[in-house]
């Protein structure tokens, strides 16, 4: 039933965050009857007209403390059987170096720089103080040979189905919030942190449209989700999830485009 209300699945931790909600959203429900019925058995048990004078005996019963206890546990059960271990799986349990895809992801107002290692795995030197607003938004130092095959686009991340993607995520302004609804992940980025962030894509761009038309026909997207200037509305990334050899011929595409404009590159 819940389901109706959300985006579709489309990375390996979503179904657990969905089951989570499921439960906090069941247990609310439960919470909800009957605080509401109490009010009302309240409202008539202690109307005015049976009861003209106060009554300072109070409560006798304890079946209140018995509820209490019973909704503490099932709070704490949800806590520590399903939030924290799926929370210390986001942000602990790491995917390797070696099978992730690594991508540095750093926002600003109002827009997502995102950067690739390229071939060598290694990402070219950044300092803030190369930044650029024009010509060089991620700072990067064109005198770090490590860069030479990093590949950067702004506001299209590119991922590889079923490889755990490992992002970088930082700001160079104000807070954003990194947020792609289908993947179930969304994160703040913070200045001065970097803040690491990882998913399984199960779901290609071309399996998520399959099924969509008209105005819900669009891919997967970034949207920031946090308030951050005048602009917050407009700050909307793409996302496009390929097949494995797609993704390597897309990067293959990037690193052929570098090397050929390497007389008008920046970094040439
Ligand atoms: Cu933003």
């Amino acid at each position: 039933m819940l389901k109706l209300f959300l985006p579709e699945v489309a990375s390996a931790h979503a179904e657990q965050i969905d089951q989570l909600m499921g439960w906090m959203h069941w247990l609310m429900l439960v919470l909800f009857i009957g605080w509401s019925l109490l009010f009302a058995y309240v409202l008539i048990r202690f109307r005015r007209r049976r009861n003209p004078t106060a009554d300072y005996r109070g409560l006798q019963s304890h079946a209140s403390n018995w509820v209490e206890g019973a909704v503490a546990v099932a709070e704490v059960i949800l806590l520590a059987a399903f939030s924290i271990p799926l929370y210390s799986a986001r942000v602990d349990d790491l995917p390797s170096k070696d099978e992730a895809l690594e991508v540095r992801i750093v926002a600003e107002q109002f827009a997502w720089n995102i950067h690739y290692p390229g071939a060598d795995g290694v990402f070219g030197r950044t300092d803030p103080s190369l930044v650029d607003a024009e010509t060089n938004p991620l700072g990067r130092d064109g005198s770090d040979p490590a860069g030479d095959d990093d590949v950067t686009t702004v506001n299209q991340l590119h991922l590889e189905v079923d490889r755990p993607v490992l992002i970088h995520l930082s700001t160079k302004d104000v807070i954003h919030s990194f947020n792609i609804p289908e993947m179930r992940v969304k994160q703040d980025a913070v200045p001065g942190m970097n803040i690491p962030v990882w998913f399984v894509p199960t779901k290609t761009s071309a399996d998520l449209t399959a099924g969509r038309q008209g105005e819900r026909s669009g891919g997967f997207e970034i949207a920031c989700t946090q308030l951050c200037g005048m602009g917050h509305y407009r700050m909307r990334g793409f996302v496009t999830v390929h097949s494995t050899d797609d993704f390597k011929a897309w990067m293959a595409e990037q690193e052929e485009a570098l090397s050929t404009s390497e007389e008008d590159d920046f970094w040439g």
